[in-house]
């Protein structure tokens, strides 16, 4: 991994920043991408690793092209993309759901996964090499009650994973997906508008996955001989059976 260029988008928090710290202990460089510049600041001051900061939103089509242009050559041979970046918003029924909440989790899970996408692939192509890992969900695999678009947004991402890897088999660039299930992280924060108390509730009992779980799992994804591409990996809490039925009594 020393020296590889890894870039990650939604770098600034939760599994993004944990994946940041696993590849720098391994000595890769970092493209660490975000919104919040602070949070990209903190982070840096903790990595003792060449990183290269991106302030963009993923909803952005041309900010997020602009960004990826604005890189020095050297830094645009990523060998890595990590397509981290998302959140939910919001857990409500169709009929009375918020249609912003909508366009935040499709705009960003979904379009702004294949922006970013978009964006990398030219070296890769040219080069032939390279490796993309996209973050899915369990939430991507099964539906669960009050979770439709968020739902529809992960499992967009494992179908343009999937057409991705056909897309790029011919120049042996590897594509594949993590789907988690319950992590702690800030996700349910978001999700529920700051409202700590009933992120909290998510995870209790669930001895949830944490950050670093995770990373250490896209880790691996990237570790494995190059003749290795692991497609699709689903990591769950031991407590969590699928999308919806947790264990949080024995
Ligand atoms: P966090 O809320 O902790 O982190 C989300 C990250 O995504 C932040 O760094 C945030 O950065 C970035 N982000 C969100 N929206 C945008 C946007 N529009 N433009 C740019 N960056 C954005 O959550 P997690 O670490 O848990 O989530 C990371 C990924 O993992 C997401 O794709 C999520 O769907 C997925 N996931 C999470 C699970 C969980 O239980 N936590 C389980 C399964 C999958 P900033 O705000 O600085 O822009
Ligand atoms: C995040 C996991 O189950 O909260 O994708 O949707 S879940």
């Amino acid at each position: 991994m020393k020296d590889k260029i890894i870039c990650i988008t939604g770098a600034s928090s939760g599994i993004g920043w944990a994946t940041a710290k696993a590849f720098a202990n391994q000595g890769a460089r970092l493209i660490l991408c975000g919104r919040r510049k602070e949070k990209l600041d903190e982070l840096e001051e903790q990595l003792r690793v060449e990183t290269v900061q991106l302030i963009f939103d993923v909803r952005e089509r041309k900010a997020v092209f602009k960004a990826f242009e604005s890189l020095a050559s050297p830094w645009k041979k990523i060998d890595v993309l990590v397509n981290n970046a998302g959140n939910a918003h919001g857990l409500d029924p169709v009929q009375t759901a918020n249609i912003d909440d909508w366009d935040a989790m499709i705009d960003g899970n979904v379009k702004g996964l294949m922006y970013v996408t978009k964006a990398v692939l030219p070296h890769m192509v040219e080069s032939k090499k390279g490796q993309i890992i996209n973050l899915g969900s369990i939430a991507g695999k099964e539906v669960y009650p009050n979770g439709s678009v968020y739902c529809s947004s992960k499992f967009a991402v494992d179908a343009f994973t999937s057409g991705l890897r056909i897309d790029l088999n011919p120049l042996r660039i590897r594509v594949g997906a993590i789907h988690p299930g319950l992590v702690e992280t800030e996700f349910s924060e978001v999700r529920f508008k700051g409202d700590e108390q009933r992120a909290a509730k998510v995870y209790e009992g669930i001895d949830a996955l944490t950050a670093e779980d995770v990373a250490d799992a896209i880790l691996y994804m990237a570790s494995v001989p190059e003749k290795v591409n692991i497609a699709d990996m689903v990591i769950l809490p031991t407590r969590q059976a699928n999308a919806y039925i947790n264990n949080r009594e024995s």
